[in-house]
């Protein structure tokens, strides 16, 4: 650190005493002549300027296009399109990032001051103008219109095959729901929300908020850290926020949507890969899906981190026989196994039927 600053304090020092020394000799050789000097070099510069800029972009993007998750290509379906736009637009800027460069540092050069050379003056080109702005109208309109049709399908209605998880930010983290048997979000209210029920899922009657329990709350399943989706199955996140805007960035799948309070909003998309057919297509066995917070929402935004599992619909459905309704956390004595379990105790001096390994298998 040290050694890097009294390098840089050197050059500052090194080029104000060749700025001063080149002061001292335009003043003995003539400001005329100095002046034709200080243009040659000018120009030259900036095609030196010009090719060490191109060599840095090509370096830049060898080095470290590797690392971004683009070669890895869209875990999603619908995040192709996202891919497809990306590259047109690439490929529209690139080429008119390398043209007005180029155009630029050359043109320095090339019309420097010539004492023989006279200006082409014209105050104005009604055809140069009408090129220049109808050409990026028409080429955005065309990016645009292209993005919106995206948009609006994986913010549209989700086929009805999709699964539904309801994904709930707050500072700083993610909860989801999903509906359970019944295929129904329970409703909930904010003033029910407490240190067991953290979504506030109306479990219970209560005449000081006078509302009912709803029976659609009772087999809703709810996990924080990881959610589990299955794979070439479209799902559908209803996302919300508890307190401040925190957005879902789901970076391999190329989606995103903003978590606004108050506001739901809504994505869907369909993973083409497992979270296990993904470590072998990116050669790194720790690999997983990241749902990160990509909104600047408080100081611990950077833990905001949640990961999904992409697995088969057996896996899924095996997962999801073992999960328990969170009312039963909330509620241990309504919960059926306790109950029966209680009943067990209380008749010991039955003999206790065993379950067939057939019976436990029915669904
Ligand atoms: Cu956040």
């Amino acid at each position: 650190m040290f050694i890097t600053v009294l390098a840089i304090i050197l050059i500052l020092i090194v080029i104000f005493q060749i700025a001063k020394a080149s002061e001292y000799v335009s003043v003995l050789k003539g400001e005329d002549r100095a002046f034709k000097q200080n243009n040659k070099i000018n120009g030259a510069l900036m095609i030196a300027f010009l090719i060490l800029g191109l060599i840095g972009v090509f370096w830049c993007n060898h080095e470290l296009y590797p690392k971004t998750l683009f070669p890895q290509g869209s875990s999603s379906v619908e995040g192709e399109n996202v891919d497809k736009l990306l590259k047109i637009t690439i490929l529209l800027t690139g080429i008119v990032f390398f043209a007005t460069q180029i155009l630029l540092f050359w043109f320095s050069y090339k019309y420097q001051y010539k004492e023989e050379k006279k200006i082409h003056f014209f105050s104005h080109s009604s055809k140069l103008e009408l090129i220049w702005t109808a050409i990026p109208t028409i080429v955005l309109a065309i990016l645009i219109v292209y993005g919106l049709r995206s948009w609006f399908l994986f913010t549209g209605d989700a086929p009805k095959n999709a699964i539904q998880i309801e994904v709930t930010g707050h500072q700083f983290g993610w909860t989801f729901r999903y509906p359970g048997k019944d295929g129904v979000f329970g409703k909930k209210y904010f003033k029910d929300i407490n240190a067991t029920n953290e979504l506030g899922l109306i479990w219970k009657d209560s005449a000081e908020l006078s509302q009912k329990a709803d029976p659609a709350t009772f087999d809703d399943i709810i996990m924080g850290g990881t959610v589990y989706l299955i794979k070439d199955k479209p799902v559908r996140f209803i996302i919300n926020s508890q307190d401040v805007i925190h957005d879902v960035g789901l970076p391999q799948f190329r989606m995103k949507m903003d978590a606004v309070p108050g506001t739901p909003t809504t994505l869907w998309f369909t993973p083409k890969y497992t979270t296990e057919e993904m470590k072998k297509r990116t050669g790194n066995p720790n690999f997983v899906y990241e749902l990160s917070c990509d909104q600047l929402c408080g100081v611990g935004h950077w833990s905001m981190r949640a990961v999904i599992n992409v697995v088969t619909q057996a896996e899924y459905d095996a997962f999801m026989a073992k999960q328990k309704p969170a009312y039963y956390s909330a509620f241990p004595a309504k919960d059926p196994d306790n109950i029966k379990a209680a009943a067990a105790v209380s008749d010991s001096s039955k003999p206790v039927k065993v379950a067939s390994p057939a019976d436990t298998t029915k669904k």
